[in-house]
């Protein structure tokens, strides 16, 4: 997809505060400091559109993107992050169970991990979490210039294996910093936008 416009449409803490739309969704699921908000600025050629930092913890609410006029992207906090309270964690897992649960535009989560590593057991809870409810699953296998290309596929076994990966979900190698698997990311986020 050629991205032609985007912009935040607002950041909620809270249902009644999601966008009053019927526009197909996909949100950014994985572990804090993973890189689920640089993914968003790649995607839509945008360098500081979706905040982005070296520190953990930085996207702290529900962010939806509006793209093309025609589909949202929503950046969702990171998990697994050491340094939140017991009380921030399970209001960070609230939120998000909240939304992924009932939200109906929601066509498929973008699973990101990190390809140096197998996946962590806070991964594979969410994988589980996606497959139990239903929802469809984008695995986007992130920071791929950060490992030598001889060994991708090695990783990217790895990746696939650690989940247990459901044939019908798709899993991508991936860059923010090269643009590496963009064109694949978006062919397979249209083929959910029905
Ligand atoms: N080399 C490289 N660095 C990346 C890549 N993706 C993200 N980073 C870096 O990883 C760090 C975290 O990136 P973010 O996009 O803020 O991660 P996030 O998942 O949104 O983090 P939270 O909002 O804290 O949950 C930043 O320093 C990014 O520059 C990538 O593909 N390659
Ligand atoms: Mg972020």
């Amino acid at each position: 997809m050629k991205v032609v416009s985007s912009d935040i449409v607002i950041s909620a803490v809270k249902p009644d505060q999601y966008p009053d739309t019927d526009l197909p969704e996909f949100a950014l699921a994985g572990r804090s400091n993973v890189g689920k908000s640089s993914f968003i600025n790649k995607m839509l050629n945008r360098k500081g559109l979706a905040r982005i930092s070296s520190k953990p913890g930085k996207t702290q609410t529900l962010n939806f993107y509006l793209i093309n006029e025609i589909l949202h992207f929503v950046d969702v906090p990171g998990y697994g992050y050491a340094k939140v309270s017991k009380k921030e964690r399970e209001a960070w897992g609230k939120m998000i169970e909240t939304y992924l649960t009932s939200r109906e535009q929601l066509r498929a989560v973008l699973l990101i991990v990190d390809l140096r590593h197998p996946p962590t057991s806070d991964d594979i809870m969410m994988y589980n979490f996606l497959k139990h409810y239903n929802i469809p699953c984008i695995v986007i296998a992130t920071k791929a210039d950060k490992i030598p290309k001889s060994k991708w596929q090695k990783h990217f076994k790895v990746t696939k294996e650690t989940l247990d990966l459901d044939s019908e979900d798709t899993i991508i190698l991936f860059s923010s910093e090269t643009g590496k698997g963009k064109d694949e990311a978006w062919t397979a986020i249209e083929n959910y936008m029905g």
